[in-house]
Order: C-alpha cells, then sequence, then structure tokens
C-alpha cells in the first residue's frame, strides 16, 4: 500500500470530520457570511485552534477579494495551497531523522503516559536494522513494572541490543551506560526509550532534564535528538503537552501515533504554527511497518478528500 493509501485510510476518521463539514461548504455556490462562519466551526471543530482559525480565514478572505474569487469551488484550491504551505514552512518539516554510519545519533523519545514511544523506539529500530544499521536501545523507562520486558521484546523483534538495568534504578544512570555501550561498539543510533510522564508533574519532568542533561554531557561528535510522541487523539491537549515538554527539553521533531485511530488533523497545524518544530514520522498502527515519514501535501490532501466541485 502505498505512503498516500495507508495515510488515507488512517485518516479516514478526521476525514469524515473534516471533509464531510468541507464538502458541502465547497460545493455551495456563494461566498457569503454563512460560508465563512461554517468554515470557522469547521476549522475549530477539527483543533486549528481558534487564534489559527482567524488568521486563515482572514487569509482566505483577503485572497478571494485579490484574486476576484466568488465561488467556494474556487477558493478550494488557495485553501487546500494555504495549509501546505502552513506545514511546510517549518523548518526540516517531514524530515525524517539521520542515521549516519560515522556519527551517532542519540534518540530521546518522551511523552506522556501511553502515548506510543516504546512502540516507535521499535519502528525506527526495525526501519534502520533493515538499512544495515547498529542500533542500541537504552531502557530508561525503569519506572513502569513491565516497560524494561516490552522494550526486550521489540530488541528480540528487530535484533537490537538492549542496555537495561533493574526496574526501579535512575533512568538517567541507564541513559550513561547505554551511551557508553553504544559508543564502544560503534553504534550508528542509540534510542533511549523513556516512561511516560504528565507534562504537569514537575518531578518526572526534573527526571527527564536530569537524563537530558547527562546525555548533553557525555555528547562527542554525536548528534542529540529529541522527539516528542504525541498521540493524536489528544487533539487540543498536544499543544499543551508539546509547549510543556518543550520548555523542560528543546524538542527537534515530532511523531504524530496512533493517527490509524479517530484523530483531529487540526492538532498538526495548531503545532506547526505556534512552535515551528518539524513533524518527522506518523503513525499509523501497531506493527513495524506502520510508521512513515511525513509528508505535508500529502497529509493535506488526504485530510480534505478530492477537489469539490
Ligand atoms: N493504532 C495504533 N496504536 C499504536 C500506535 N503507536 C502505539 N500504539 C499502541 O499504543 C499502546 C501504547 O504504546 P506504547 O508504545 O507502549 O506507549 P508508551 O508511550 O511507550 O507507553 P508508556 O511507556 O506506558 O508511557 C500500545 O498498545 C501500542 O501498540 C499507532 O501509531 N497506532
Ligand atoms: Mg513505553
Amino acid at each position: 500500500m502505498s505512503f498516500f493509501d495507508k495515510l488515507k485510510q488512517g485518516l479516514e476518521g478526521v476525514r469524515k470530520r473534516w471533509s464531510e463539514g468541507l464538502s458541502g461548504l465547497f460545493a455551495g455556490d456563494q461566498l457569503n457570511e454563512a460560508f465563512w462562519e461554517d468554515l470557522e466551526g469547521v476549522l475549530i471543530g477539527g483543533d486549528v485552534g481558534l487564534d489559527l482559525t482567524v488568521r486563515f480565514i482572514d487569509t482566505l478572505r483577503m485572497e478571494a477579494e485579490r484574486n476576484y474569487i466568488t465561488t467556494p469551488a474556487a477558493l478550494f484550491e488557495v485553501f487546500e495551497a494555504m495549509l501546505v504551505r502552513e506545514l511546510s514552512e517549518v523548518p526540516e518539516m517531514g524530515q525524517p531523522l539521520p542515521a549516519e554510519k560515522g556519527r551517532m545519533t542519540i534518540l530521546l523519545l518522551i511523552g506522556v503516559n501511553g502515548s506510543g514511544k516504546t512502540t516507535t523506539a521499535g519502528k525506527l529500530a526495525s526501519r534502520w536494522m533493515k538499512e544495515g544499521k547498529k542500533i542500541f536501545f537504552a531502557a530508561a523507562d525503569t519506572f513502569r513494572a513491565a516497560a524494561i520486558e516490552q522494550l526486550k521484546v521489540w530488541g528480540e523483534r528487530t535484533g537490537v541490543r538492549v542496555i537495561a538495568q533493574q526496574q526501579g534504578s535512575d533512568a538517567a544512570a541507564v541513559a550513561f551506560d547505554a551511551l557508553q555501550a553504544a559508543r564502544a561498539a560503534g553504534a550508528d543510533v542509540l534510542i533511549v526509550d523513556t516512561a511516560g510522564r504528565l507534562h504537569s508533574k514537575h518531578n518526572l519532568m526534573e527526571e527527564l532534564a536530569k537524563i537530558y542533561r547527562v546525555l548533553k554531557k557525555e555528547l562527542e561528535d554525536d548528534r542529540l535528538e529529541v522527539l516528542l510522541v504525541l498521540d493524536a487523539v489528544m487533539g487540543q491537549n498536544g499543544l499543551a503537552q508539546a509547549e510543556r515538554f518543550n520548555e523542560v527539553i528543546p524538542l527537534t521533531g515530532i511523531v504524530l501515533t496512533k493517527y490509524d485511530n479517530t484523530a483531529k488533523g487540526g492538532i498538526l497545524l495548531a503545532i506547526a504554527d505556534r512552535m515551528k518544530i518539524p513533524v518527522r514520522y506518523v503513525g499509523l498502527g501497531e506493527g513495524e511497518e506502520d510508521l512513515r515519514p511525513f509528508d505535508p501535501r500529502e497529509f493535506v490532501r488526504a485530510l480534505l478528500g478530492e477537489k469539490k466541485s
């Protein structure tokens, strides 16, 4: 299945909500006040957020006036292009993480409980192992009882070595040990799986900051990447999470998981607008193949559906 088909299938829930609202709208024959109000409703309902919705609508009204656009159908392409532009303006949007031979990438996966961190670790490892890269896992979720075992299962499935200590040990110490082991073995990527934590829990966020500090201090020529793993179902709360995590550790990317479940597409636009952090991958299922690099154009097409006329 192509990326587009898979994404489209995955986005069925979002598409329904968006494109059912939108198809009626853009099939209308007048750009009147009722049209703008309805469009506003669909965008806010799709988690675009109030500020951005207002900006989108202002821009569209201006474009319509400037280009003598009088029908919703004629405005559709302008709308589509605007959404693609919004996403594409973020530096490195859609760019997968580098996994280079000779320069180690240390990848810290963070996020709230159950967002899909460990699964994403497994999916990324599977992808890179197939490219012949040497990967290590650090089991830095020392908190949840079955976390280490879960990562070991992914380790076995993908052939990746797992550096772990017992449950309850210091997560930063695990990360430190893993970095030494990965470096000594000449690894290309070290993936550090961390425990899920609510962004509002101060102590847990401090623990995360400590893991980051320890890794940062040990860096040589390595690249340190911090991916926030965000559950798409979160909607507007996803933005609050991203902002809080980014205050504690500077994020270098986002993975949006569970896009195969009911999801609200607008959150991506809101995050791009507010935070300028690139979405690197989209999770579209639980299997090791179900991770795709994010493509803004295809994403918007899948979101909006076919052109209405
Ligand atoms: N449908 C779907 N399920 C996913 C996706 N990513 C992860 N999951 C599922 O979500 C559940 C939680 O995934 P985990 O990877 O354990 O999440 P986590 O962030 O490591 O969880 P904690 O370590 O407890 O914070 C599992 O049942 C995964 O199979 C996805 O893209 N789509
Ligand atoms: Mg986990």
